[in-house]
């Protein structure tokens, strides 16, 4: 890198300290960290055009999660701008919303992806710029930036219909990163197995940002593929870390099962050579955690988090695990456990995790009252998620709202899906609730009333959804009723939704 391309945005002037490194791995073949700069380098010449600085300008990009995401995300950072990754399953109306919401200046795309930008790009008039379309040539200089500059925002669901933008400068991600690299002891011989989506803070900051700290490799499968990750886990040289959601780990403990005993036999084998398997995004069941520990020799390390803070709370590296627990505060994270008046609580008591520190975001993007919100009046931040700890080692027991789904892994919010169903023509009202599932952690379900003469069936509301809505948010439950159970100042009750859910799943054909 020549000095004129010199910055300090700390995960890319790492790279400079090991250009030879093998950095990425994807279905193309290996990548450096020296081709990693130089190729952000001609991209960000590209996104600059001539400018100076892009002045936090938001860059929506879709790509495959292959290296030209990682070139697409470096190239904006080292050009000035805000990354907001776009998520490769978003139907239309929800890369529109995002595009729009975050006031995109440029929408960037890999070949592979550019029908789906191009009706947004032709109809918003922001220009798209195809990966295979960066300069040649690297920039005369790029600008010099410091922590407080924004640098990412990832939408995320919550209590309000549609997602917010979570918005982290330099100076958060720094934060987010290293407190892991601490804690997980990351380093330079590390070689982690990527099969999470790029659009979450999991698979951008745990995963992929993480490794490129580390100046490790992050090897990227295209999309999770049970079969694919357990013929990498059979052979896996070179692999030291995994990390996954728990509907991944109870994905891929069927298709264990599912093998023959040779097979069962490599894949275990292949499994005890990592250092390290990590669980989170949403609570591991004591049982999956038991299994994948009986399949693989692993007991997952599991850890908990949000788009807004990074990793708040994890289990040790080594040293006890309790089952269903998530251990304690990172390094750099303040947490607290408070009740309603925002007052501590004793041990074991339950209360609303709260945190502070440098890793938390600074706003969600154009939405000033709801950051104020989010945040008490000493700036601590409120997750929304209940918990009690004992002796200091922390418990995830839920989430105050029932409108806040985990699904999958994913966050989703039941008003979202219900302002979107209200509008198929056959539905009058509906209410959506999560339904605990084995697979999926929660199920997306919908209880409808129809109008008249209308009839409804889960195959044609999940193909009429599915062009409005990503696949996790779309229902794959659906009860009509003739009323929805409303209590007395007409609001619907949503735990007697859940309960006809449960008796209509106990009462079918085993
Ligand atoms: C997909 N399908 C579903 C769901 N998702 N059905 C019910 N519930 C769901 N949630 C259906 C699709 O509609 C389709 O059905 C079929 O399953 C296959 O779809 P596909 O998209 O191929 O599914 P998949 O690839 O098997 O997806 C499962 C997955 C994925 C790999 C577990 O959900 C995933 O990548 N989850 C990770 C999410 C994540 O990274 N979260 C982190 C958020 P049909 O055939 O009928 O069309 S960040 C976070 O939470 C914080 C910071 C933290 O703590 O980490
Ligand atoms: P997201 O907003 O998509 O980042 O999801 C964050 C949410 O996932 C948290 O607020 C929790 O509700 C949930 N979550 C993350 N990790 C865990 C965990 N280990 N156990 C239970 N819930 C978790």
């Amino acid at each position: 890198m020549s000095s004129t391309t010199r910055q300090p945005i700390p995960l890319v002037a790492r790279a400079d300290q090991h250009p030879q490194r093998t950095a990425i791995i994807d279905d193309a073949g290996a990548v450096t960290y020296g081709a990693l700069l130089d190729q952000s380098a001609r991209a960000a010449a590209t996104l600059l055009d001539g400018a100076d600085d892009l002045g936090e300008a938001r860059i929506a990009f879709l790509t495959p999660a292959d290296r030209s995401y990682v070139v697409t995300q470096w190239a904006t950072w080292r050009a000035g701008g805000i990354a907001v990754p776009l998520c490769q399953q978003h139907p239309e109306p929800e890369l529109r919303y995002v595009v729009e919401d975050a006031q995109a200046s440029v929408l960037v795309a890999h070949p592979q992806f550019a029908d789906r930008l191009r009706p947004i790009a032709e109809s918003t008039g922001v220009p798209l710029l195809l990966t295979t379309q960066f300069k040649q040539a690297p920039p005369p200089s790029l600008p010099a930036l410091d922590g407080s500059r924004r640098a990412m925002i990832v939408y995320t669901s919550g209590t309000t219909s549609r997602p917010k933008g979570a918005v982290t400068t330099h100076a958060g991600l720094t934060a987010q990163i290293t407190c892991l690299i601490d804690a997980w002891g990351w380093r330079e011989s590390d070689h982690v197995l990527h099969v999470l989506p790029l659009h979450h803070v999991h698979g951008i900051v745990n995963v992929l940002c993480c490794a490129l700290w580390a100046g490790a490799t992050c090897e990227m499968q295209p999309k999770f593929d049970a079969g694919a990750v357990w013929r990498r886990l059979a052979a896996p040289e070179g692999l030291t870390l995994f990390m996954a959601v728990p509907t991944i780990y109870a994905m891929l403990i069927r298709s264990w099962e599912a093998a023959d005993d040779a097979a069962k036999q490599r894949m275990s084998e292949g499994c005890r050579a990592l250092r390290l398997m990590i669980s989170g995004s949403a609570a591991l069941p004591v049982s999956t955690l038991e299994r994948w520990r009986t399949i693989s020799g692993h007991t997952l390390l599991e850890r908990y988090g949000m788009t807004e803070i990074g990793m708040a709370l994890s289990n040790p590296l080594d040293g006890e695990q309790r089952p269903g627990c998530v251990g304690t505060p990172l390094p750099g994270m303040n947490v607290r456990l408070v009740d309603e008046a925002n007052v501590e609580v004793a041990d074991g008591a339950p209360g609303e995790i709260q945190v502070r520190g440098p890793a938390v975001f600074r706003e969600y993007w154009n939405r000033s009252d709801a950051t104020a919100e989010a945040f008490t009046d000493d700036g601590w931040f409120r997750t929304g998620d209940v918990a009690a700890h004992e002796s200091g080692i922390y418990r995830i027991l839920g989430r105050e709202s029932v409108d806040i789904i985990k699904t999958g892994g994913y966050k989703v919010s039941a008003l979202e899906i219900e302002d979107v169903l209200r509008t198929h023509e056959a539905i009058d009202q509906v209410a959506v609730i999560g339904i605990d599932d084995e697979q999926w952690g929660q199920r997306v379900a919908a209880s409808v009333v129809l109008c008249e003469g209308r009839s409804l069936t889960l195959e044609a509301l999940r193909s009429w959804g599915k062009q409005q809505l990503a696949p996790y948010k779309v229902p794959s439950r659906l009860m009509v009723v003739d009323d929805l159970p409303r209590n007395a100042m007409g609001k619907v009750t949503k735990p007697r939704v859940a309960e006809m859910f449960v008796r209509a799943e106990a009462s079918k054909p085993p």
